[in-house]
């Protein structure tokens, strides 16, 4: 076929739905949420049967709310589906779009590598701290990273000191709960995720280890089974506190992850703000698999000497990982130095090296990436950017990293937004790879109700230039 109908229950005024759908695949499973309102939450799961079986059959169910809603409807296909032998744009596709698909994930040498071996670089963006900023952890904010941003990667960055950390007196449910939302967020988007115990304002990671010991218990156990979670134990070290300390806080977490989750990736931080590379790649920790090193640099600040440490770290054999940079002074102001961000950048794709820049938020400072006039969470445009946002968002999106991808520069907002029956939406590409020569395509639909009342029982229909199965 070339649509794809979908059927859904209520929906109250202004609210949004996400629902993601794959085609070409034999399974499609999606959910659709109210994220704006607790009380009436319904998630819908959308699935079709393998072609092999007798017809397909849409399915739509929905689970209880805390409000009474409309009984679950079956809606029969329309028609008979058949396969369609119509690959897309094979011949584009490279190495680098399997990446796309939350493949489970390892290390290999330095290289951070899928179940399958093909190597895999994260790019993406770091919220601030959750409790300064817990509004840009949205399910629409980490769809368009994927889909408009070209990101493969979020990383949620929980302050263990500062300003309401969780150590100093944040509220350390709600921060929980904005971390299992965002992993959540980020896994419907296509993102692989990295939860980040930010250490920055206390120095030395030992000062909380037992808090971060529960932490991390808690969070791997729920996140065990979670194929894009990465843990990163320690954000940066600093303060005079040697490797050895570092090293030996990372040999009391590490094994409190491991018991829940055998081999998911954990990132430990270096000493000096995560700069210490060398002294990691001179006494590294032998004892499990899958654990990387972080280097941070802010590019105004951080030049050719840490990028030679950075290479001669590789170079010893240490698989790094870029979990913070900034393209300004490490301080997250002043001027934006292009050139040496250039540089560094240039560096890390020749090394395949991962990296996320800070901060998605709208605070007065460079390394915010939203204009701090404004006052979105969502549904960015370039207007709304900062100066270090446009910077980023035009290095993401450059057409070497879109080819190295597998967004379509002509799926962005708004090319395809419907507005009918009191609805307005659109799908987005969040997601595709290819297997067994065939394309898959993940898509997130949004649906709005932009009318004063609510919706029951809407019924959208999408429809697409190509054929699927
Ligand atoms: C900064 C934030 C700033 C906040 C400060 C808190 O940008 O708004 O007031 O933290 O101490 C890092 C840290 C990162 C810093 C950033 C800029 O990991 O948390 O963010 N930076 O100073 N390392 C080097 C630079």
């Amino acid at each position: 076929p070339k649509e794809v109908r979908i059927f859904g229950l209520s929906v109250s005024s202004g609210f949004f739905i996400n629902i993601l759908i794959g085609i070409m695949c034999i399974l499609l499973l999606g959910c659709a949420e109210n994220h704006d309102s607790e009380d009436t939450k319904q998630t819908t799961q959308i699935m079709t049967e393998p072609e092999s079986e007798i017809e397909k059959k849409p399915q739509v169910t929905a689970e209880p709310t805390k409000e009474p809603i409309a009984e679950p409807t079956t809606v029969p296909a329309k028609e008979e589906t058949k396969p369609v032998e119509e690959p897309k744009k094979e011949e584009q596709l490279t190495e680098a779009e399997g990446n796309e698909r939350l493949k489970k994930l390892q290390v290999d040498g330095t290289q951070l590598v899928d179940e399958d071996g093909n190597p895999v670089q994260l790019k993406g963006l770091s919220t601030h701290g959750l409790s300064w900023f817990p509004q840009y952890v949205n399910q629409e904010l980490f769809t368009e990273l994927s889909a408009d941003w070209n990101c493969n990667v979020v990383r949620l960055a929980m302050y263990s000191a500062e300003y309401n950390g969780y150590c100093t007196g944040g509220n350390k449910e709600e921060l929980k709960q904005l971390i299992k939302d965002g992993v959540q967020y980020a896994e419907n988007a296509g993102l692989y995720v990295i939860v980040d115990w930010h250490v920055l304002g206390e120095g030395d990671p030992n000062t909380y280890k037992e808090e971060a010991k529960a932490f991390f218990d808690e969070m791997s156990k729920e996140f065990a089974d979670k194929q894009h979670v990465i843990y990163e134990i320690c954000n940066e070290p600093n303060g005079g506190v040697n490797w050895a300390s570092v090293k030996s806080y990372a040999l009391e977490v590490i094994p409190v992850i491991r018991a829940n989750d055998e081999d998911a990736v954990i990132i430990v931080g270096t000493p000096t703000w995560s700069q210490d590379v060398d002294k990691a790649a001179a006494d590294p920790i032998t004892e499990y698999d899958n654990i990387m090193y972080a280097l941070h640099f802010y590019a105004a600040t951080h030049k050719e000497d840490l990028r030679n440490r950075m290479v001669n770290a590789l170079g010893n054999g240490l698989p790094i990982i870029v979990s913070e940079y900034g393209i300004c002074s490490a301080d997250g102001n002043g001027g934006i130095d292009a050139q040496q961000s250039q540089a560094w950048i240039d560096l890390m794709d020749e090394k395949n090296v991962s990296y996320v820049a800070c901060n998605l938020s709208n605070k007065n400072e460079t390394s915010a990436v939203f204009a701090s006039g404004c006052s979105k969470t969502n549904g960015f445009t370039k207007d709304d950017l900062s100066d270090g946002g446009r910077w980023l968002y035009d290095m993401l999106t450059s057409e070497e990293n879109m080819e190295s991808t597998t967004q379509d520069a002509d799926t962005n907002h708004n090319d395809n937004l419907v507005v009918e029956n009191g609805m307005e939406y659109q799908a987005i590409i969040s997601n595709s790879w290819e297997s067994d020569n065939k394309k898959y395509e993940q898509y997130c639909v949004e649906l709005k109700n932009i009318s004063d009342k609510e919706i029951n029982g809407w019924e959208i229909e999408l429809e697409f230039e190509n054929a699927f199965q």
